[in-house]
């Protein structure tokens, strides 16, 4: 049973994702199962909120198509403070398209998701297929990386070492097709590992994991000594399934919610987690991630004051209820913290109670 199992025990569940061991690893570590959504419309926006909440954050989620001027000082900008401040970038796409659009929508056009967001999202009402179209191309465009990567070293034309390695591609606007011009790429030596990582997992992540416990175990007494063991994140991307949603009147539920779980457990070296409303792991071997929007916090004194919605669909839960009756793991919270007075207080106040949340149903 996940629900009553440490967020590091799951980390070392045989079968988990190496990206969903590291977010559990680095959830620990920071004592945060926050998620900020940074619903806002610029780059500067973008980049502010990130400086001012990272520390309190395990995962920032962005709808990059609602920034107005979006474009390589979006993806600089965001991956250096994701560096700086560890935490992954999660790009709230919601694909819902047959395969080959998807492929494109992801590896292509002025966003190139793939390239910068380690975790993205998509619906199942297209079909399984979604999901195994995500896949190849999130492995195509990590192979096409390490190749370049791998010509470069055998090349023997070293990039400045402060492109090192972060999960993320380069920041260049190229894509990730590797167009036979290597100099495009940075060079990071943890690649090549990260390309063991991902073809052979088991070995190699049986060695990390020894350091990664270590880590964890040492979080309490020294975070940054643990994040510094934590490293950095593996180069390989998840997807969240939409299982459900938190909008009034949604049609995600009862047989479309089932239908989305077995989608899940059939392509879980892909699927890390879910959208959803409540913990959805019921079979042994789940080990899925819940994450959870729709979560507000009454105003600091006015504890007592339900929260209710938006006049827009939106209907909010507490992070109490979210994690302690309903299973969810990370809270994702917008509107909540980008409205306060003093927004990287509030989501410290948000980790806090999510936080509080989570030891409370582990027993801890
Ligand atoms: P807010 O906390 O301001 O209501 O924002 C919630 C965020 O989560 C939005 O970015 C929205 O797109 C997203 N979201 C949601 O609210 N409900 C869902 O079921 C799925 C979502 O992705």
């Amino acid at each position: 049973d996940t629900r009553a199992m440490s967020f590091s025990k799951r980390a070392n569940l045989p079968n988990t994702h190496p990206l969903a061991a590291f977010l559990l690893h680095l959830i620990v570590i920071k004592r945060t199962n926050l998620c900020l959504s940074a619903d806002v419309t610029t780059t500067s926006a973008l980049l502010n909120i990130a400086e001012e909440v990272g520390d309190s954050i395990c995962m920032l989620k962005t709808h990059v198509d609602i920034i107005s001027d979006f474009g390589e000082k979006t993806v600089r900008g965001l991956r250096d403070i994701a560096r700086r401040k560890r935490f992954l970038v999660f790009e709230d796409r919601k694909f819902g398209d047959i395969g080959s659009t998807v492929q494109k929508q992801y590896t292509a056009g002025p966003f190139s998701i793939v390239r910068w967001a380690a975790i993205t999202n998509a619906h199942i009402f297209p079909g399984p297929a979604i999901v195994t179209a995500l896949k190849a191309a999130a492995a195509d465009a990590i192979a096409a990386f390490n190749r370049s990567v791998e010509t470069e070293i055998s090349v023997g034309t070293p990039r400045p070492s402060s492109d090192e390695d972060d999960g993320s591609f380069d920041g260049s606007s190229e894509g990730v097709s590797n167009d036979g011009d290597t100099t495009k790429l940075p060079l990071r030596k943890r690649s090549i590992v990260a390309a063991t990582t991902i073809e052979s997992s088991t070995e190699s992540t049986t060695l990390e994991r020894g350091a990664l416990d270590e880590a964890t175990a040492q979080a309490e007494n020294d975070r940054e000594k643990a994040l510094e063991a934590l490293g950095s994140p593996p180069l390989a991307r998840g997807l969240l399934l939409l299982a459900e949603m938190s909008s009034e009147g949604n049609l995600l539920t009862g047989a479309y919610t089932q239908k989305c779980i077995d989608i899940a457990r059939d392509h879980n070296d892909f699927v890390i987690g879910f959208i959803a409303q409540h913990d959805l792991n019921s079979k042994p071997g789940d080990n899925f991630i819940t994450c959870t929007p729709g979560i507000s916090l009454p105003p600091p004194g006015q504890e007592g004051q339900k929260v209710s919605g938006d006049g827009l669909g939106q209907q909010y839960n507490t992070p109490h209820k979210a994690i302690v009756q309903e299973g969810c793991d990370v809270v994702i919270v917008g509107r909540g913290i980008l409205s306060a007075k003093d927004r990287a207080a509030e989501a410290e106040r948000y980790r806090r109670e999510a936080w509080k949340a989570y030891e409370e149903r582990v027993g801890a």
